[in-house]
C-alpha cells in the first residue's frame, strides 16, 4: 500500500528527496541552513549496524561534544541494510552550532554508516496540482487499522473494506475520479442525513442552506443514497472551482492544507461504522454533508487562503493555520440576522454537536490571533466556539493568515493551477 504513516523518518526522506541535490553534499552545506541565534536546525539519518558494537554510544558522545541539543530521535528496522536485518535506521533531530555544522556531520560519518543530513529550513511544498499526488502522509488518529478508539478497529469485515476503498485512494493519479458502489448497509448510515436535515433550518448558515438545495436539486443528494465524488467534483468545479481528490484517511496538516491553495479538497470516500451511525469525524458523510455544501459558496471557497499561507511555512505556522482551520471551517460560527449560526462542517455533520448549539455552550468572539493558539480536543463536543460577526467577517478576518512570515511570497496561477514563488534568495 503506498500511502504512509505519519514518521519523521519518512517525511526525512520526503524533504531529501524533493531537494533535488544529493543528500550527503547538501548537508555539509551551512549557507543553506536557516541560522537563528547562531544555530542552526538539522535532520539526521544513519543507519547503526549491530555488527560493528558501540556505534550508538559513540554517536551520543559526538552529540555531547558538539553541543547538540536533541529535539527528536526515532529509530526502526533498518529494511535496506545489505548486511543485517537487525540493522536500525536512525532519524534525530538536533541544534547544533553553525560553526560546528560540518565537523559535526563528518565526525558521525566516522562512526555510523549512511549518515545525510536535511536542513530544515524550507519544507518541500507542492508547486503544481499535480505534486499533490506527493501530499499523500497520512496519520495514525482515527485509522481503523491503528486506533482502537475507532468503532471499527474489531471489525475485520469493515477493515477490509476500508482498506478496498483507501486503496483506490493510493493509486488515483488523477481523473477521472474513482467510483464506489457502496453498500445496503454502509447505505444505511444515511439515516443521519434524514435527522440533520431536520434541524438545519434553524442552525445552519444560509450560505450552507443554499449550497445543500443545489446539491438536492443537481447532485443526487438525499436520504436514499450516497452520491459518487465525480459527479460531486464535477458539480463544486462550476461553482467555486474547487474539486476532489480521494484520500485514504486523515493527512498530516500540511499536506492537507497545501492541497487547498490550488483548490482541491481531499474527500475521504469510505463510510463510517455501522455502530455509530451519527457522528464521525472524517468519513464521507462528514465531507458530504459539512464540507461540501460549504465549498460551493464562493465567499467561502477563499477560505482556502489558509491552504497557500501553508505552503512552506514553519511547523509552528502550520500549527496555528491547522487550529485557525478547525475553529473555523470545522468549528466555526457566524451571526446572521441576528442569531447564532452554524457553518463549521465537524458541527454541520454531527447531530449531537450541532444540537448542542442550541443550549449555548460558551462563545467567544473570533479573533484570529487568539484563536490560533487555543488548544482543542478532538474527542468530544468542542467546549469553546467562536463566533463571528458575520461570514464575511470570518473570511475578511482570516487574512491573518498572509501576516504568517516565510522569506518568500507565493502566488496562485489559476490558469496553470500552479504556485509561482516570488522572492526566493
Ligand atoms: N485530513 N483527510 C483529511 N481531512 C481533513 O479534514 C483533515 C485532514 N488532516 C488535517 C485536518 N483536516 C485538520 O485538522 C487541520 O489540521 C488542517
Ligand atoms: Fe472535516
Amino acid at each position: 500500500i503506498g500511502g504512509r504513516r505519519q514518521s519523521l523518518i519518512e517525511d526525512a526522506r520526503r524533504e531529501r528527496s524533493a531537494g533535488g541535490q544529493p543528500g550527503t553534499s547538501r548537508g555539509v552545506d551551512a549557507q543553506v541552513f536557516e541560522e537563528k541565534e547562531g544555530r542552526v536546525t538539522l535532520n539526521v539519518l544513519f543507519h547503526l549496524s549491530n555488527e560493528k558494537n558501540g556505534g550508538f554510544f559513540k554517536t551520543g558522545k559526538i552529540f555531547e561534544t558538539f553541543d547538540a541539543k536533541l529535539l527528536h530521535v526515532e529509530s526502526r528496522p533498518c529494511k535496506r541494510s545489505k548486511n543485517s536485518t537487525s540493522d536500525l535506521e536512525f532519524f534525530v533531530k538536533c541544534e547544533v552550532h553553525s560553526s560546528d555544522l560540518e565537523v559535526f556531520v563528518n565526525s558521525l560519518k566516522r562512526v555510523v554508516d549512511n549518515v545525510r543530513s536535511i536542513p530544515e529550513e524550507k519544507p518541500w511544498f507542492p508547486r503544481q496540482i499535480k505534486e499533490l499526488d506527493r501530499c499523500n502522509l497520512l496519520i495514525t488518529k482515527f485509522d481503523p487499522e491503528m486506533d482502537k478508539d475507532h468503532p471499527g478497529y474489531t471489525d475485520p469485515e469493515y477493515r477490509k473494506r476500508r482498506a478496498f476503498i483507501s486503496e483506490l485512494a493510493y493509486r488515483y493519479k488523477g481523473d477521472p475520479l474513482p467510483e464506489v458502489e457502496y453498500t445496503a448497509e454502509e447505505t444505511a448510515t444515511r439515516e443521519v442525513y434524514k435527522k440533520l436535515r431536520s434541524i438545519y433550518a434553524n442552525l445552519a448558515c444560509r450560505q450552507f442552506l443554499d449550497g445543500l438545495q443545489k446539491l438536492e436539486s443537481e447532485c443526487g443528494y438525499g436520504e436514499e443514497r450516497i452520491p459518487q465524488l465525480r459527479d460531486i467534483s464535477a458539480f463544486l468545479k462550476e461553482k467555486t472551482g474547487f474539486q476532489l481528490r480521494p484520500v485514504a484517511g486523515l493527512l498530516s496538516a500540511r499536506d492537507f492544507l497545501a492541497s487547498l491553495a490550488f483548490r482541491v479538497f481531499q474527500c475521504t470516500q469510505y463510510i463510517r461504522h455501522a455502530s455509530a451511525p451519527m457522528h464521525s469525524p472524517e468519513d464521507c458523510s462528514h465531507e458530504l454533508l459539512g464540507h461540501i455544501p460549504m465549498l460551493a459558496d464562493k465567499e467561502f471557497a477563499q477560505f482556502s487562503q489558509i491552504g497557500l499561507a501553508s505552503l512552506g511555512a514553519s511547523q509552528e505556522d502550520i500549527e496555528k493555520l491547522s487550529t485557525l482551520y478547525w475553529f473555523t471551517v470545522e468549528f466555526g460560527l457566524c451571526k446572521q440576522n441576528g442569531t447564532v449560526k452554524a457553518y463549521g462542517a465537524g458541527l454541520l455533520s454531527s447531530y449531537g454537536e450541532l444540537y448542542a448549539l442550541s443550549n449555548e455552550p460558551e462563545y467567544k468572539a473570533f479573533d484570529p490571533e487568539e484563536t490560533a493558539v487555543q488548544p482543542y480536543q478532538d474527542q468530544s463536543y468542542q467546549p469553546v466556539y467562536y463566533v463571528s460577526e458575520s461570514f464575511e467577517d470570518a473570511k475578511m478576518k482570516l487574512k491573518y493568515s498572509t501576516t504568517i512570515q516565510r522569506p518568500f511570497a507565493v502566488r496562485y496561477e489559476p490558469v496553470t493551477c500552479s504556485v509561482d514563488v516570488l522572492d526566493e534568495p
